[in-house]
């Protein structure tokens, strides 16, 4: 007979120590630790509309001293909102290549944008030959937040094809790269191809555009310089955690949306060839080496997980620390807790969002509350700000 190896862990360890240890009042404490923020109160969650008549809002972050800024996707808008007020940012929005779910995308605030007043972008593109890209550009914005100046095209060249799986989410990490997750553009063999800048995570120095330092491939000459992590398929959502770990989101296929957690040169294992073959598994361990599972995945049928981010203060009680992941499909935010090593412990959807239909990301606003945007198009889309009531 086998025993489960849990059971096994469970006599070795009662066997390995004296029966007073369990009892030990210093080791009861220090055990307890990890599920400090557990055993607090889930608060409720009180939802606000802060902004109303958006399309396709696809990202949305804070600014110092209240403000926001946010991106339409298909209307290739960048826009602030202030003292209760929209205003659009002069933008070249006809630079901006929209197709299907391709447009203007990914938004992030330099973290010294005061001093600065740097933003990022990634969007569709035109190459020049009749093609098109996705890329990732730097801008500088007045003082006023009227007009955004092109700072530099930091990376582009992401392969595009009806503008499906376009990816496209950025933000600087506390070591002060950029981190952008990208999409295979529903292309079979961009996921594993190195030499693609689909399917990917990638880092970058958001000043100059170069890869980082640390990247698996640095040193190549090519484009899998700027290569993270490898075999995903439409990273729609990237985080970092208080630990400093870095994790991903991206949408599955029929099955198995997932969130990953991202190990410099990893590859997390879909490769959907010949052609598009979405029948094959997000993570396929037969593929050469070693691939990483996913730290949540959705199953069979997925949610259609997009945009999220990791947020912690102590009103979020039990949930301080968690992930906030934002679903289309399944119309609803899922609240996602991890142990200190990445392991899964609690899936949550809360009842307060789930009435405001397909929601695209969710990102943290300066104070602490979160900011979620809707993705039902026509023109009826808001941006929310959740905080604990
Ligand atoms: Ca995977
Ligand atoms: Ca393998």
């Amino acid at each position: 007979m086998r025993l489960p190896r849990s059971l096994l862990v469970v006599l070795a360890v009662s066997l390995a120590m004296p029966v007073a240890s369990v009892t030990d009042p210093a080791r009861a404490a220090h055990r307890a630790q990890p599920q400090a923020a557990e055993r607090k109160p889930v608060p409720k969650l009180k939802v606000t509309t802060v902004v109303g008549n958006l399309d396709h809002p696809w990202d949305v972050k804070s600014l110092p001293g209240g403000t926001l800024i946010f991106t339409q996707r298909d209307r290739a808008t960048l826009s602030v909102f202030k003292h209760g007020k929209v205003k659009k940012v002069s933008f070249p929005s006809s630079s901006v290549w929209v197709s299907g779910e391709t447009g203007l995308m990914g938004l992030e605030v330099d973290p010294d944008f005061k001093r600065n007043h740097r933003i990022y972008t990634c969007q569709g593109g035109f190459t020049g030959n009749g093609g098109h890209d996705v890329h990732v550009t730097a801008w500088t914005l007045d003082k006023k937040l009227r007009t955004a100046t092109l700072a530099k095209e930091l990376v582009g060249g992401f392969p595009t094809s009806s503008g499906r799986h376009g990816g496209c989410r950025l933000i600087v990490t506390s070591d002060g790269s950029l981190l952008v997750g990208t999409g295979d553009a529903a292309e079979g063999t961009n996921p594993e191809d190195l030499d693609s800048l689909g399917g990917k995570t990638l880092r970058l120095d958001r000043f100059t555009g170069a890869p980082w330092p640390s990247n698996p491939y640095a040193g190549s000459s090519g484009p899998r310089a700027y290569v993270h992590t490898y075999g995903h398929r439409n990273v729609q959502g990237v985080t970092e955690r208080a630990d400093g770990s870095l994790w991903s989101i991206e949408q599955g296929t029929y099955r198995d949306d997932e969130v990953n957690k991202l190990v410099n040169g990893g590859d997390y294992g879909y490769n959907p060839v010949p052609g598009y073959n979405e029948s094959v598994p997000m993570t396929d361990p037969s593929l050469p080496g070693k691939q990483l599972k996913a730290r949540w995945r959705s199953g069979d049928p997925t949610v259609a997980t997009s945009g999220g981010t990791f947020f912690n203060g102590a009103k979020w009680g039990a949930l301080n620390g968690a992930m906030a992941v934002a679903c289309l499909k399944a119309s609803r935010v899922l609240f996602l807790t991890f142990d200190a090593k990445g392991k899964l412990k609690k899936v949550r959807a809360p009842k307060a969002l789930r009435q405001y239909g397909r929601i695209r990301t969710v990102s943290t606003s300066r104070n602490g509350d979160l900011l979620v945007t809707t993705d039902n198009g026509g023109g009826n889309d808001v941006i929310l700000r959740v905080s604990p009531s």
